[in-house]
């Protein structure tokens, strides 16, 4: 059952995240390339979409991100409306920043709503290849990763930089298309996607709804 409005967003804004151990012993942390920041959009949608993003939390080593993931709902609890986004280094999830302007992002479609236990193991996964930077050469480009918690069908993007480096973008959907194929639930059944468009954030922002077509300079289908 979806949490009332008010206990998730009073939720994020109480967290505490430490990764500390006993006292006698020093705890060992494993770095990572470079800090990563966590954004909550919350429901308010009476208020300006600016004003519904909070910073969560910022992390640069494995054991606090899993701190964070311990202490944040599963996206699937979020109430819709809600988004999460996981940034690099203090870049700001929006069209705006310097980082993003020029840039577009890799949207996994679906073909049916993804269910609670796809939207999570999806979440979890790309994110972790993302701080993980698995994506070789092409990590820089890439700026963070969004879930959009919706009534009509949950999305999960990759933003990346520069919307005209085809060959960064294409490499960028082919680690994301391997990622995605070779994730499997417990009980056996493999999330679904039918498909990855890279769409233009410069495009998306033009749009006047949901159902205008954009321009998309590359696709990658799941032929499986
Ligand atoms: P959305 O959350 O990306 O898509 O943008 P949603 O809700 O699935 O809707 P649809 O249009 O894809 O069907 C929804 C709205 O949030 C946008 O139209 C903007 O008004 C606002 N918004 C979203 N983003 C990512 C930004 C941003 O980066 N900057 C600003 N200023 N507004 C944004």
């Amino acid at each position: 059952m979806p949490r009332q409005p008010e206990s998730v967003n009073t939720e994020m804004s109480r967290l505490t995240i430490s990764a500390g151990s006993s006292d006698k012993e020093e705890p060992k942390f494993h770095p990572l390339r470079t800090e990563w920041t966590m954004w909550y959009l919350d429901d308010h949608k009476q208020k300006n979409w600016m004003e519904r993003l909070h910073e969560v939390h910022t992390f640069d080593t494995i054991e606090v991100f899993w701190s964070l993931m311990n202490a944040v709902p599963a996206p699937s609890r979020l109430n819709h409306a809600c988004d999460y986004n996981v940034f690099r280094n203090k870049i700001q999830p929006v069209w705006e920043e310097p980082e993003n302007k020029d840039g577009g992002r890799w949207l996994i479609e679906t073909d049916q709503r993804m269910e609670a236990d796809q939207i999570n193991l999806i979440w979890t996964e790309i994110l972790m290849a993302m701080i993980g930077e698995q994506f070789g050469q092409d990590s820089d480009n890439i700026c963070g990763i969004v879930c959009n918690v919706r009534n009509k069908g949950s999305k999960i993007s990759v933003w990346t930089s520069d919307a005209d480096d085809r060959d960064a973008n294409t490499r960028i959907g082919h680690v994301l298309k391997e990622k995605l194929m070779d994730l499997e639930l417990p009980d056996g059944r493999r999330p679904v996607f039918s498909a990855l468009r890279y769409e233009v954030h410069e495009d998306v922002q033009q749009k006047t709804s949901s159902l205008a077509p954009i321009r998309s300079t590359l696709v990658i289908r799941n032929s499986h």
